[in-house]
């Protein structure tokens, strides 16, 4: 940390500033960043980038007569400095990926978590993993598998694919997951994605998937989406992709959040234990608040109304003390096992079924501190497959193999040379090697020596006994042949397993999914092509899509269809063991004339039971319950016009009583909307008194035989999300109400 004297001007008080804050730093990789971070303040002094006190930011040097300017000199080395740096201040965009979530700091383990609401703000900034035991020892000899009592800093990027940098978060894509822990025995990076399988097999296709998915090359759109001919036509002269594209229609691309969907690292690693026994490893993150999806019409409308909106909910549920967890699962084969399946266990478009390997849990991640600038922190973080540490080793999965090529390659044009020394990147444990030189090079070694053997024994190899990375002796025989193992060639049955095991409604969003898309391909061989090959996976799905598409179908697909299920895959099989309304977003309606007690007390529960209450009203700023004048003492501020946030943005909806206020809110057109809207997307609502008139008016027209389950007779379930009362009684009651429709 750099340190100052005590007639430090004023120039660097944020420096000390950051200084102290060291103390409340906890976890090593917070402190290794610590010694880069400083604090922009009011009384912060400006400098040049090597330290000179700057004492004009706003005039460049010049030759002038007092009265004109003349012309600007050469020799203003800090208006050089300050144009140059601009000039260089953006680096190229990830080739794929670059919608990024603010990214964050996670821990695993509950024990902290519970007393981690009462802490103060700066504790958010702790992060720390852990798992739960060692139960993972008997595969893996990888302490940050496997040590209960260790705790491990790691850095999350969500990510989108196929928009560029700026595009919306909401539109249908695979969302990446990539996690980098900084491990006492160097950094793992487990670079994942919300989707368990992959589109391609093999990672020499990479390239021309990535081409066709992306904006088409002679006018680079669609920006954000799937829906063009390109994608369409690639996957549908690709087999390969079948059971990926099934996955890619499905809800888990319209996730509701990034803290509502599961992580999978999808490629298959291997594990080694102690013992020098090899096990095959798929790695899962399970979200501790079930997996959610919007439903299409809502994503369309939040990637127009908010597009940052999954990155805000992030930051939202980490500051407002909800932070999101997600259990670490491992699915594991024995290295005897490998060729028990049909499929190959090496492919990464098949998934393991659980019900063949099920999922081990051994521990969780807390995500609990956004970054503190996104350019040096979620920018530049580099993941790459190929960074293990000891216990954890790569499998055949020709994929991967690939990829471990691909990410440490990328970097280099991103980042430039030594992207590793960067402080998001650099490892906490000792970095020492006879690597030297280089752009960026900020590492000083001392020493004579830059080279191993050396007459001084200095910086020698670290044999296994003590740590030492040691590649698993695996037997390899063969001819060297482009191909791929005979079990890749099956490319269907898990794409019809996928199609049987969701809901009905699953199902009917999925043919939605599909014939939009399709829908925006105009060549007519494109969608043709796809209506035909979706027959192979289910003759029923073809001849549903191709009727709405304007498809052909394949009479007599070439496959017979086996009728399997797995439970795992529907969404519904994550839902919360205990439905929960922590860290939901609650919309209040209200005008002038509301009930202010009712409005007082549902608020105060809803923030006791975790969610976040907003209030919405016809003006920003004071809004009188009933009994107080309008423009006296007494009224509520809102936090929205009903105009400025749409119904899209909350998880649910409440109208309390109060005549004028019900009144007002039915005369208007955009509250009947709000209500509308919020019932089509299948929003909670709930109303009391006079305000289930609001509903009512906004509902009838859509719903003639709605019944709506009322609080009053104890009922609060309803098919329909809608829960009412006569008046607000018993709280817990309502909150249990609210608790159920929204979880
Ligand atoms: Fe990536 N991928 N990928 N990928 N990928 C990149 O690396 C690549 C694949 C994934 O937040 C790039 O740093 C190849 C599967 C994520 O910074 C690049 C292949 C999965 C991220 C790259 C794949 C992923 C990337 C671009 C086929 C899920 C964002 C920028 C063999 C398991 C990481 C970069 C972040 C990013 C290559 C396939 C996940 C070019 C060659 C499968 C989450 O290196």
């Amino acid at each position: 940390m750099i340190k100052f004297d005590d007639n430090t001007s004023l120039r660097f008080a944020s420096l000390t500033m950051a200084s102290t804050m060291q103390n409340i730093f906890q976890t090593a990789k917070i402190k290794d960043l610590a010694s880069d971070t400083v604090e922009v303040t009011g009384k912060t002094g400006l400098t040049t980038d090597h330290g000179v006190p700057v004492s004009d930011t706003d005039n460049w040097l010049k030759v002038t007569n007092g009265k004109y300017s003349g012309p600007s000199l050469l020799e203003d080395q800090i208006a050089r400095e300050k144009i140059h740096r601009f000039d260089h201040e953006r680096i190229p965009e990830r080739v794929v990926r670059n919608v990024s979530s603010p990214p964050a700091m996670l821990r695993l383990l509950t024990s902290v978590l519970e007393h981690r609401r009462s802490m103060p703000a700066e504790a958010l900034r702790m992060a720390t993993s852990r798992v739960f035991d060692d139960r993972a020892s008997k595969y893996t000899l990888a302490s940050v598998l496997t040590d209960p009592n260790r705790t491990t800093p790691t850095f999350v990027r969500f990510s989108t694919v196929q928009g560029s940098r700026g595009s919306a978060d909401t539109v249908r894509d695979v969302r990446g997951f990539a996690t980098k822990f900084y491990t006492e025995e160097g950094n793992w990076d487990l670079v994942g994605n919300n989707i368990p399988i992959f589109f391609i097999q093999d990672a020499i296709k990479f390239p021309d998937f990535v081409h066709a998915v992306k904006p088409e090359p002679q006018n680079e759109v669609p920006q954000g989406q799937t829906a063009h001919n390109n994608f369409w036509d690639f996957v549908g002269l690709q087999p390969e992709a079948s059971h990926m594209v099934m996955w890619a229609m499905s809800d888990r691309a319209i996730p509701r959040s990034y803290r509502m969907m599961q992580g999978f690292g999808v490629n298959t690693f291997t594990l080694v234990n102690r013992e020098g026994k090899r096990f095959f490893v798929k790695f899962h993150w399970i979200p501790e608040l079930g997996v959610h999806s919007l439903v299409w019409d809502e994503a369309l409308k939040i990637a127009g109304q908010d597009p940052d909106f999954h990155r805000k909910d992030l930051e939202e549920a980490i500051l407002n003390g909800a932070p999101p967890k997600w259990t670490l699962g491992i699915q594991v084969i024995p290295e005897e096992r490998e060729h028990d399946f049909e499929f190959d266990i090496l492919d990464a478009t098949k998934i393991w079924p659980e019900e063949l390997v099920p999922v081990e849990e051994i521990g969780e991640m807390v995500l609990n501190r956004p970054v503190d600038e996104f350019f040096p922190e979620t920018e530049q973080v580099a993941f790459c497959t190929s960074h293990v540490v000891p216990g954890i080793g790569f499998s055949d999965d020709p994929l991967l193999q690939g990829r471990n090529f691909s990410y440490f390659d990328t970097q280099l044009s991103r980042l430039g040379m030594n992207w590793e020394q960067l402080p998001i990147n650099r490892p906490v444990c000792p970095v020492m090697n006879h690597n030297r030189d280089g752009q960026h090079q900020t590492r000083i070694t001392k020493g004579r020596v830059n080279y191993w053997p050396n007459r001084f024994e200095a910086g020698p190899p670290i044999p296994q006994s003590h740590g030492g990375y040691v590649e698993f002796a695996q037997k390899i025989q063969g001819i060297k042949a482009r191909v791929r193992g005979e079990k890749f060639q099956e490319h269907y049955n898990q794409a019809e397993l996928f199609l049987n095991s969701l809901t009905e409604y699953e199902k009917n969003h999925l043919i939605n999914a599909f014939s939009f898309e399709l829908s925006h391909c105009d060549d007519a061989q494109v969608y043709e092509t796809y209506t035909k090959l979706l027959s192979t996976v289910s003759l029923d799905l073809a001849k549903t899509v191709a009727a709405n598409v304007g498809g052909q179908i394949n009479e007599s697909p070439i496959r017979q269809p086996h009728g399997q299920k797995s439970t795992a895959l529907s969404q519904l099989h994550y839902a919360p063991k205990k439905p929960t309304i922590k860290s939901r977003r609650v919309a209040i309606l209200l005008a002038d004339g509301f009930n202010g007690t009712e409005v007082s007390m549902i608020g105060a529960m809803l923030k006791a039971s975790g969610a976040v209450p907003f209030l919405i009203g016809p003006r920003r700023g004071k809004i009188y319950p009933a009994g107080k004048e309008v423009g006296g003492d007494g009224g509520v501020v809102v936090d929205h016009h009903f105009e400025g946030q749409r119904s899209t943005m909350f998880d649910a909806l409440l109208i309390p009583s109060g005549k004028e206020s019900a009144d007002m809110l039915k005369a208007s057109g955009r509250c009947i909307h709000w209500v509308r809207e919020a019932f089509g997307h299948l929003k909670a609502i709930g109303a009391i008194g006079e305000g289930v008139e609001v509903v009512r008016r906004a509902l009838k027209m859509d719903v003639t035989q709605l019944t709506f389950a009322s609080l009053d007779d104890n009922t609060v379930t309803s098919s329909y999300g809608v829960v009412t009362t006569g008046s607000y009684k018993v709280t817990s009651a309502a909150a249990d109400a609210l608790e159920i429709v929204t979880g």
